[in-house]
């Protein structure tokens, strides 16, 4: 009896000292840890999403949460609804503080994209010269008295004239913001161009997206015709920035207008003229990223001339 004794006296010290420890466990006081959702999961654009914030642990002793959004926006509450005006790739980051003071914070990525059918861009030269200053002058090897806007009668109205002589080349770019694409989504770019005569060595080119106005390298394929050598290209611009032409037998009439049209999706696109498909291929991983794009319409050789029309440029979100 008596060993069972100390035996039992053994175990409630175990236990006494279990409970001491307990007791200093409560002590060190659980940091808050931050997390939560975004509902949509699809955000586009000027629409309303919802932040929700009790996914963070320590909830019942959280005093505060507070949203920092990319674009300067700031939030609070443990609910909070939210909106981005323009389409791109913004972070989130929710701060939460718990009665005792102690912080934490978590950051995340939200992809807003554009909803289909929105317009980039729509260029129809209808203010005239001021389009002369939004179409930038490249100056290398370019005269500036290359370019005029024209008003010609019906439907183009004022188009964008570029006449340049065989010395030079005459080109212009204009940039814009392209959204993420959703999948399924495809940006589409078209030009409307009217080439006057087929000089001796007659070029002109309409390039929807140049990464970079002094390099190919991440440039996306674009149109060009020349009468130096096959007629109608489709120029493919490689990882490494060589330009590979690609010749199809498409003749443009003169003083006609022709509608070229790119479609991008996420790693394809294709040529139509005037509607009907001339070239599909696969395309580099460069255009997913939202980026500055720069079109380019005119010409890019020193023995060539370009004397065309271009009008109606516009940038769409289809699917
Ligand atoms: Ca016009």
């Amino acid at each position: 009896m008596a060993s069972k004794r100390i035996h039992c006296a053994s175990i409630l010290a175990a236990l006494g000292l279990l409970l001491l420890g307990l007791a200093g466990c409560e002590l060190v006081q659980p940091r808050p840890t931050a997390d939560f959702s975004v509902s949509p999961v699809i955000v586009y654009a000027g629409e309303t999403f919802e932040l929700d914030g009790s996914l963070s642990l320590g909830s019942t002793s959280i005093v505060s949460y507070t949203w920092d959004l990319s674009d300067g926006q700031s939030l609070v509450g443990q609910q909070a609804n939210a909106s981005f005006p323009f389409a791109g790739i913004y972070s989130i980051t929710l701060t939460i503080e718990d009665a005792n003071g102690h912080l934490d914070h978590d950051t995340q990525q939200v992809v807003v994209y554009a909803r289909t059918g929105t317009v980039i861009l729509d260029e129809d030269f209808s203010d005239g010269e001021l389009a002369l200053a939004r179409w930038v002058l490249d100056p290398t090897w370019a005269s500036a008295s290359d370019a005029q806007i024209d008003f010609i009668r019906g439907a183009p109205g004022n188009a964008l004239y570029i006449h340049s002589a065989a010395s030079r080349w005459h080109r212009r770019y204009h940039a814009i913001e392209l959204p993420p694409l959703r999948i399924g989504q495809k940006a589409v770019f078209s030009c409307r161009i009217m080439t006057l005569r087929n000089q001796v060595l007659h070029t002109f080119l309409f390039a929807p997206g140049r990464a970079d106005l002094g390099s190919l390298v991440g440039a996306l394929p674009y149109y060009l015709f020349t009468n130096e050598r096959d007629g109608s290209y489709v120029q493919v611009p490689t990882l490494l920035g060589t330009d590979v032409g690609h010749p199809i037998s498409y003749e443009p009439d003169v003083y006609r207008w022709h509608t070229y049209t790119f479609e991008f999706g996420q790693d394809s696109f294709e040529l139509l003229i005037d509607d009907v498909s001339w070239m599909e291929g696969p395309l580099d991983a460069a255009f997913s990223d939202t980026s500055t794009w720069i079109i380019v319409i005119g010409e890019e050789s020193l023995t060539e001339t370009c004397n065309a029309y271009f009008d109606d440029i516009r940038v769409t979100i289809e699917e």
